[in-house]
């Protein structure tokens, strides 16, 4: 796939010092002339949501352009995760770095090895509130992100993230 696409990221992070893991890891996802910022979420605290009893996390998104096909993209965002030091040992447990692709333009698909829209995105306002405060106009599933943010059950434990 050579042309240019737009791509939702989600981040997250509840191990080791999160804040500045997530400020590397978007330099790093930049890093390839291939993959270009394009805009960036303010940072979230949350409380967690599945998995076992765990810290507190850091999530944030960003919007990428690129060239890279779904599957490139995908093993780029899982190389900058090694790069973090990410073990995949619990599900939804905790971790240094999670990059997750929730949108990849409008491509779909339910391979489980890459499946876009990400299939917990929708309900996951780690994922929905930063997207909407950094583009008030996004849709996914074809409704506002700004909606579900706002039906997401986990809202209630999102606060800004105001630094340390
Ligand atoms: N995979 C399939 N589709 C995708 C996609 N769209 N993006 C596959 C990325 N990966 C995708 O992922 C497991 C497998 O999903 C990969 O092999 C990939 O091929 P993983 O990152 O190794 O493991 P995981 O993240 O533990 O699993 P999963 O199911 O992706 O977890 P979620 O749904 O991402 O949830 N609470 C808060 N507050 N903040 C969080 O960031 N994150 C999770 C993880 C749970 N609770 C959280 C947070
Ligand atoms: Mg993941």
């Amino acid at each position: 796939m050579s042309s240019t696409v737009r791509s939702v990221l989600a981040l997250g992070s509840n191990l080791g010092a999160s804040n500045d893991t997530l400020v590397l890891a978007v330099a790093d996802l930049v890093e390839p002339g291939n993959v270009r910022l394009h805009a960036v979420s303010p940072v979230v605290r949350t409380k967690p949501v599945g998995g076992p009893d765990q810290p507190d996390y850091l999530n944030m998104v960003i919007e990428v352009e690129t060239d890279l096909g779904p599957y490139e993209l995908l093993a780029h965002c899982q190389a900058v995760e090694d790069r973090h030091h990410r073990k995949r040992t619990v599900r939804w447990g905790p971790r240094t770095l999670d990059v997750d692709i929730i949108t990849y333009g409008s491509w779909t698909s339910h391979d489980p090895a890459l499946t876009i829209p990400h299939p917990r995105a929708a309900s996951r306002a780690f994922v929905l509130q930063p997207w909407a405060w950094m583009d008030s106009g996004a849709q996914l599933d074809g409704r506002p992100v700004i909606e579900l943010a706002a039906e997401a059950g986990d809202l209630a434990g999102l606060v800004p993230f105001e630094g340390v």
